[in-house]
């Protein structure tokens, strides 16, 4: 048996029947027509056709037992609301009261049920918002404007607000079920976008329970809610699939719900979308907004070898020199070679960064080899480096840095846009303290590395120095802007 499905319920039934009657000789009321429905084994609806007065259903009456009709529709009306199963399952139950002389008769030509429902509702992804998360109803602080894709650390906990507009009927109380689901951007749209997957406790996406919030508790409106065309309906918070409205929506409102999530295993760089989609085929979802996050990891310095691996102990070897008594030398290191690259990462920084370089002891450093000493960050004499000045120390000496030498390799996809060398500089203590390897701004790329050979560092070594292996730690800091 074919089944039609009745969508949001039931409104109104009607059974009737088609019927007339021949009576043959008086014209008497007292021959009759019920008709009920049968639902779940019972008669319902006024069933008390027998009684008199009749409440039933007579049939029209003639003059004559062969003369039958006209015809006519003899009906009954319910209110009863009844579920697919009953509808799936009605029968019509009709009925005569034949008194008097028994050639009177009755004759149903046709009987039907006219069940009148509701059509579902559309539903259209219509708004979103992305927040940081809180132990609360409401969301966070905003991560961004409406409708606009939001960066989304690795790791950390975000809310989202989505908003779905109702069209067609209006949506009735917890009809349809509902999922969230996610899935990597593997296109050049969300809506191209394959592989969605339903948000579990599980994934690169997941639902994140806030211990003060109970899951699928009402939300109301909050100072930062999407901006919607329609006025909203505020359903719930949600921590888990599936879900529906608990809330009636009116079509053109919007049901807003509240999404809270964990950017769990996410993969820096990558952007991840988010849709509501219907479980069970009640409703049609379409999506004018797919949520949009971009996952963002963290940015550093660090030396790699051609094969990339961290070089943990990285160090930089200036030429030797000789004792001399009649002069300062001038000793020459690189910082950066094909063994040992700066390599500095951004996966996260939107305004660009600076990456510089400084004693790691700071402003009172010295070269040191045992006891012996000699400066780094001194400019008194000439040439510059060759005599002790005012600062606290004693020696001499004298470090310079060119970063201008330098060559740039961005990491195979990425560009060297917006990246720059920075000046060629000398330490001078308390006065220039660090010195810029390089920065980018903000039209550097994001989501790439960039790796940095040939910075020329040369170190003024004083008159009378003893002879020995001479160190100073340096230190390489990023600082984003
Ligand atoms: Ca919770
Ligand atoms: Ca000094
Ligand atoms: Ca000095």
């Amino acid at each position: 048996m074919t089944t039609t499905p009745v969508y949001q319920g039931v409104t109104a039934i009607e059974v009737r029947v088609f019927a007339a009657l021949g009576q043959q000789v008086l014209v008497l009321a007292d021959d009759r027509i019920g008709v009920n429905l049968e639902v779940d084994g019972s008669l319902v609806g006024d069933t008390t056709y027998l009684a008199l007065p009749n409440p039933g259903l007579s049939v029209l009456q003639t003059c004559s037992s062969t003369d039958f009709g006209p015809y006519g529709w003899r009906e009954q009306t319910y209110a009863n609301v009844l579920n697919q199963t009953q509808v799936d399952n009605l029968r019509i139950f009709i009925a005569r009261q034949q008194t008097g002389l028994v050639s009177d008769a009755i004759r149903v030509a046709q009987a039907e049920v006219i069940v009148t429902y509701t059509d579902p509702p559309s539903l259209e992804q219509s708004a979103y918002r992305i927040y940081q998360n809180t132990d609360s109803p409401s969301p966070g602080t905003p991560l961004q404007a409406t409708n606009t894709v939001a960066d989304v650390p690795q790791g950390s906990d975000f809310r989202v607000r989505i908003g779905t507009t109702v069209s067609g009927e209006d949506w009735s109380v917890g009809y349809g079920s509902n999922k969230l689901q996610y899935t990597a951007k593997n296109d050049t749209s969300c809506a191209t976008s394959s592989g969605w997957t339903d948000v579990s406790s599980l994934g690169a996406i997941q639902w994140k329970d806030n211990a003060s919030v109970a899951d699928g508790v009402s939300i109301a409106a909050d100072v930062n809610d999407p901006a919607t065309s329609g006025t909203k309906i505020y359903q719930q918070y949600r921590e888990s699939n599936d879900f529906t409205n608990p809330v009636s929506i009116d079509a053109l409102e919007v049901a807003i719900w509240d999404f809270s999530l964990s950017a769990t295993t996410v993969e820096p760089g990558m952007s991840y979308c988010l849709r509501i989609v219907n479980v069970d085929g009640s409703i049609n979802v379409s999506h004018s907004y797919y949520v949009e996050i971009i996952a963002t990891g963290e940015y550093g310095v660090a030396f790699v070898d051609e094969a990339s691996v961290e070089v943990l102990a990285p160090s930089v070897a200036f030429s030797g020199a000789s004792v001399s008594t009649s002069g300062c030398q001038l000793t020459t290191g690189v910082l950066g070679t094909s063994a040992e690259k700066l390599r500095i990462s951004n996966d996260v920084a939107t305004n660009g960064w600076s990456v510089s370089i400084s004693a790691t002891d700071g402003q009172a450093s010295q070269w040191t080899s045992g006891d012996e000493k000699y400066d780094f960050n001194d400019l008194t004499g000439s040439p510059p480096g060759c005599s002790d000045g005012a600062d606290a120390d004693t020696t001499a000496g004298y470090l310079g840095v060119a970063p201008l030498a330098g060559q740039i390799t961005s990491k195979p996809g990425c560009s060297t846009t917006g990246i720059s060398l920075g000046s060629s500089a000398g330490f001078e203590q308390g006065i220039t303290d660090a010195i810029t390897l390089a920065t980018a701004s903000s039209v550097a790329d994001r989501f790439c590395y960039w790796d940095i050979t040939d910075i020329v560092l040369q170190q003024q070594i004083p008159s009378t120095v003893p002879a020995g292996s001479y160190g100073l730690d340096m230190t390489i800091t990023i600082t984003a802007f």
